[in-house]
């Protein structure tokens, strides 16, 4: 059994470990999947949740590029498969990276806040995180409440510069922003996450139902899939059958005055909530004229438009800031929390 220095930490409403690359052993995906214990379905040989929102991983290294503190590479353990993947990014855990960065000693806290830059790995992109260190000193303690999460925590607000295109090469990678796919209209589409984005009520749902619910609907998840297996091939993704993404978002109005409602398949279990960069790039997709999603949504005027995404646990604010038409800029606040520093076996 191998033991290596791992930290746990919950990142936005997601939870996994946080390991420094030269921590990690030559046969890394090996020792996370034991790590976590998968594949099994209750995950119970190992540190994952049972979920795919916490069997996963960021791997942190410094940065040798200019202007960069840290590498960051998301890694999915898969619950019930023996695949850890690298083929996606992710925005929750990536809230974790900035403080675990400075807890390690790869980036010092300078004054009262302190700006990490992150290159994301999987996708070529920088994020900034924005951490909370008064006095010098790292606290996750602060008022900020994020949806899916209880209680409040120290800001971790996140900027993202130039996400389009992330993983597929463009925002529209058919160059449409609507296709049929199975006779439904679909806006495939990534600005940081590979999405599909339909309407609910084309897709025999009402929008709002609890995500239970929707997993328990076997019709709809074979029709769910069906369609990712086709879009996968048209995003420049290739066959997806052992990938994460695309994501599946089936939109609907707003329910809770925010800008549209989402349930987010990611892609066989139903999000309890919406991921970061999902949220972005169904904000995204909701700006497009003629697509499912501009049709439900209810969008503010002006070039920085603060979207309120809906989801099954509350909504996520994305501010997406619009440049001669296109997305410049995308902030998402955050908030992370140590849970666990120490060894871990597998
Ligand atoms: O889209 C879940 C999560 C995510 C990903 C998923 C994420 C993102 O909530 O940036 O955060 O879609 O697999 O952690």
């Amino acid at each position: 059994m191998r033991a290596v220095r791992a930290m746990w930490m919950r990142g936005g409403t997601s939870k996994g470990g946080y390991f420094l690359a030269g921590d990690l052993p030559d046969d890394r995906d090996d020792f996370l999947l034991r790590a976590m214990g998968s594949p099994d379905p209750r995950q119970i040989d190992g540190m994952g949740g049972a979920d795919p929102l916490t069997s996963k991983v960021a791997v942190v290294r410094r940065s040798q590029r200019a202007g960069v503190d840290v590498d960051y590479l998301f890694l999915q353990v898969f619950v019930d498969r023996a695949t850890v993947s690298d083929a996606q990014n992710c925005g929750n855990i990536l809230a974790g990276v900035g403080p675990f960065a400075i807890e390690r000693g790869l980036v010092q806290a300078s004054g009262e806040e302190t700006d990490v830059r992150i290159f994301m790995e999987n996708t070529g992109q920088i994020a900034t995180a924005r951490v909370q260190t008064p006095g010098g000193a790292l606290t996750y303690e602060g008022t900020a409440r994020i949806d899916g999460v209880p209680g409040a925590s120290a800001p971790v607000p996140l900027t993202f510069e130039e996400t389009a295109g992330s993983t597929c090469g463009a925002l529209l990678p058919t160059g449409n922003a609507v296709d049929e796919i199975d006779g439904i209209a679909c806006t495939l589409i990534d600005n940081g996450m590979p999405c599909v984005v339909m309407s609910a009520e084309a897709m025999g749902i009402r929008g709002d139902e609890d995500p239970a619910d929707l997993e328990a609907d076997l019709g709809l998840r074979e029709q769910l899939e069906a369609i990712r297996l086709k879009a996968g091939e048209m995003m420049n993704l290739g066959d997806v059958t052992d990938k994460s993404v695309p994501k599946m978002t089936m939109v609907s109005r707003p329910m809770a005055g925010g800008a549209l409602s989402t349930r987010t398949f990611i892609p066989h279990r139903c999000h309890k909530a919406i991921g970061v960069l999902g949220a972005a790039t169904v904000g995204t997709a909701a700006l497009l004229p003629g697509s499912p999603a501009h049709a439900v949504a209810t969008l503010p005027d002006g070039t920085e438009k603060a979207l309120s995404i809906e989801h099954p646990t509350g909504e996520m604010t994305v501010i997406v800031t619009l440049e001669d038409g296109e997305v410049s800029r995308t902030a998402i606040l955050r908030t992370a929390r140590k849970l666990m520093d120490g060894t871990v076996f597998g």
